[in-house]
C-alpha cells in the first residue's frame, strides 16, 4: 500500500448498542472484531481514533425539537458512554461530534477532540492517508465519514464486517455499502487485515 494508515472507530456508544436509546440491530456483535482490529493497529504502531456522539439536551437533532431522532448520546449520560466491552487503549484520541444545537451533522469530519482539533488536521498531523473506518452505524455516520473522507482525498477502507446500520428502512445499509462504493470507498474484512498492513 505504502501509505500510512489509522483506524477510525466509530460511535460504539450504549444509545447505539441494543437497549439503548438509538439501538442498532446486533450493534454490539461487531465489538470483539472491532478490539482485535484496534489491538492490530497497536501493534503495527498505527494511530487508532474514537468518535462519539455527543449531543447537548435541545438541539434540533432530537423528534421534540424538529428532528428525526429519538433523544440520545446526551452529553454526560450513560447512553453517551462508549460501550464497556470496547478496549479503549490509554490515551487514544476521541473525538466529538454533534454538539452544535443547530445543524444536524453526522461525518467524523465534523467531529472535535476537546483541544478543538478536527479529524482532518489530526489526520494531517499524524501523516495519515489512507483511513479504515469501523463502527456504528453504516447508514449516518460511517456513510458520511467516509463519502467525507474520499472527498478528502483519502484512502478509504470500511470494515464490512465491522459495521452495523439503524435502517430506518430495510435496506438502508445495503444502499450505504452501495453509495460508499460508487464513490471511490473501498471495503475489506477485519479478517485477514494483519496480511494487507505494513509491518512496521
Ligand atoms: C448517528 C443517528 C443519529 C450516527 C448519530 O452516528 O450514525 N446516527 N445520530
Ligand atoms: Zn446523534
Amino acid at each position: 500500500m505504502g501509505q500510512r494508515a489509522a483506524l477510525l472507530v466509530v460511535d460504539i456508544q450504549n444509545d447505539f448498542c441494543p437497549g439503548g436509546a438509538l439501538g442498532v440491530p446486533e450493534g454490539d456483535a461487531i465489538i470483539p472484531r472491532v478490539n482485535r482490529t484496534i489491538g492490530l493497529f497497536g501493534r503495527r504502531g498505527l494511530p487508532v481514533i474514537f468518535t462519539r456522539d455527543w449531543h447537548p439536551r435541545e438541539t434540533k437533532h432530537f423528534k421534540e425539537f424538529g428532528g428525526a431522532w429519538p433523544v440520545h448520546c446526551v452529553q454526560g449520560t450513560k447512553g453517551a458512554r462508549f460501550h464497556p466491552d470496547l478496549e479503549i487503549p490509554k490515551g487514544a484520541m476521541v473525538l466529538s461530534k454533534g454538539m452544535d444545537q443547530e445543524v444536524d451533522s453526522y461525518s467524523a469530519f465534523q467531529a472535535f477532540t476537546v483541544q478543538g482539533r478536527d479529524l482532518e488536521s489530526a489526520l494531517h498531523e499524524l501523516g495519515v492517508d489512507e483511513l479504515f473506518i469501523c463502527g456504528l452505524a453504516t447508514d449516518y455516520c460511517v456513510r458520511a465519514t467516509a463519502l467525507d473522507g474520499v472527498r478528502r482525498g483519502l484512502t478509504i477502507r470500511v470494515l464490512r464486517d465491522a459495521i452495523r446500520g439503524v435502517e430506518v428502512k430495510r435496506g438502508d445499509s445495503e444502499n450505504a455499502i452501495k453509495e460508499m462504493r460508487a464513490h471511490g470507498a473501498h471495503f475489506s474484512e477485519t479478517r485477514g487485515l494483519a496480511k494487507l498492513l505494513p509491518k512496521s
